[in-house]
């Protein structure tokens, strides 16, 4: 088979698993992306995502990942949303999901996808092939802007003049020299849409992005507490965040996403938080199961359904944040302890600091007591932050 007829094969079988966009890159396409994203990792914006560092290296470039490669094969899959996901952003006794958190987990259904497709490509057309589907060191946004699916706009994902921003990136490495597409240049132009949009002023400039102050990392990977100078302004987002996408122009052109496993189940869409909160082990397994929420665990998720209570002036939701006050992970006592902090008047908090102070051990838990009420909820004035 030439590599012409096995690229159109490729595409053939792509089509049929549903993809919404395909397109070749060549091995050594992004020479730029490497040389920046040490940039990236040397001023610390990837927060305490050590993955990222540790693969620097192999992250810079595919041929570093595998010497063999001839040719990568990006796919773009659709899961444009039903409905503007920030209007639940005014429902403040509701939790805000990200629209990519509400059905099933992308990654499972991609890599069954990208499986089937080697399988039925390697017989025909020869060679030895890899998939990815955001687990592996494959910096998926710069090879999909190689292989002309779209650019990568000021917020960083890539955009697609046809699909706007919801397209999920997947990949499939073939040893095989195909013909690779030409890239799809910037359309940006004086837009700045994305970037005005960000709830915590994540991007320090356009096309660059400072993940510790992303709500995305914030609630998905970070591990420990939120700063305090942060809490405020993710108002009640608890998995992920859509702003920076939803605003972007492009998505006029979106479609809606025809994958029925990615739909939003009705419990994800405004998920009461005196619910979320109730959640022990057990019950938030069974209620996240097959969810990429299910990953994250049930402690930070608690954590970020706190904050949400915290800033939701809903003093219906004191009694969940006073049960979770004797929470067994210290993380989400500590935010228990914040989030009471923003609802309770001062007497009623005083009485609570000092009943908990007295038996709580944890050096952050006790910290948290005694910051709650102040105002250090407040960003710093030079890192202004909208708080819509
Ligand atoms: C780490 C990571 C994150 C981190 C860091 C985000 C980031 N932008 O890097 C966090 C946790 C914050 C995150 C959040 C989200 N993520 Co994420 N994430 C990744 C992951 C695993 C690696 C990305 C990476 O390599 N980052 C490192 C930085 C340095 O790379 P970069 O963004 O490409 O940086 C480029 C620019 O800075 C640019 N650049 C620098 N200077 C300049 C100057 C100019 C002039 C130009 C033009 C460019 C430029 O060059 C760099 C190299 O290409 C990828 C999967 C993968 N393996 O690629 C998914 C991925 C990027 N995430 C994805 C998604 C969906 C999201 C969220 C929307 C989820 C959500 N709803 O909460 C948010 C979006 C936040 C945002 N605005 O980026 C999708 C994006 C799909 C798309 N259409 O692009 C991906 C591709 C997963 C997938 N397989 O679909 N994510
Ligand atoms: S996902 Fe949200 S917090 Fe992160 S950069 Fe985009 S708008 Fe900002
Ligand atoms: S919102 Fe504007 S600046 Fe941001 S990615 Fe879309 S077109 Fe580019």
């Amino acid at each position: 088979m030439t590599p012409e007829a096995a690229k159109v094969l490729l595409f053939d079988l792509a089509r049929s698993e549903g993809f919404d966009a395909a397109g070749i890159a060549a091995p050594d396409a992004i020479p730029q992306a490497g040389p920046r994203l040490k940039e990236w990792i040397a001023t610390g914006a990837h927060g305490d995502m050590d993955w990222m560092p540790e693969t620097a290296e192999r992250r810079a470039s595919p041929r570093a990942l595998w010497s063999e490669i001839g040719a990568v094969l990006m796919l773009g899959l659709n899961y444009g949303p039903d409905q503007d996901p920030r209007h639940v952003l005014a429902e403040r006794s509701a939790g805000a999901i990200s629209v990519y958190a509400r059905g099933d987990d992308y990654h499972e259904l991609i890599k069954g996808k990208l499986k089937r497709i080697a399988s039925r490509f390697v017989p025909r057309a020869g060679g030895d092939v890899k998939v990815f589907v955001d687990t592996a060191p494959l910096m998926e946004k710069p090879l999909a802007a190689a292989a002309g699916i779209g650019w990568q706009g000021k917020h960083t994902n890539l955009v697609s003049r046809e699909r706007g921003s919801w397209l999920f990136l997947g990949a499939i490495a073939t040893t095989l020299a195909l013909p690779p597409d030409a890239p799809e240049h910037d359309h940006c132009g004086s837009c700045r849409a994305c970037l005005d949009a960000c709830p915590t002023a994540a991007f320090p400039a356009p096309y660059r992005i400072d993940a510790r102050r992303c709500v995305s990392y914030l609630t998905i990977e970070h591990r420990g507490p939120i700063p305090h100078g942060l809490r405020k302004a993710i108002g009640n987002r608890i998995y992920g965040c859509d702003d920076c996408l939803a605003a972007c122009p492009w998505n006029k052109f979106a479609a809606l996403g025809r994958e029925a496993r990615l739909a939003a189940r009705t419990e994800n869409r405004a998920p009461a938080l005196a619910e979320l909160a109730r959640l022990d082990d057990a019950a938030f397994r069974l209620r996240f199961s097959k969810s990429p929420i299910k990953r994250t665990g049930r402690t930070r998720f608690l954590r970020n359904v706190l904050v949400a209570i915290g800033n939701s002036g809903d003093a219906a939701l004191v009694p969940d944040a006073i049960s979770l006050l004797a929470d067994p992970a210290a993380l989400v006592r500590g935010a228990a302890a914040w989030a009471l902090g923003e609802l309770l008047a001062p007497g009623a908090l005083e009485e609570l600091r000092t009943a908990h102070l007295a038996s709580e051990d944890d050096p952050q838990v006790r910290a948290e007591w005694l910051a709650a009420g102040s105002m250090l909820g407040d960003p710093p004035a030079h890192q202004s932050a909208n708080t819509s």
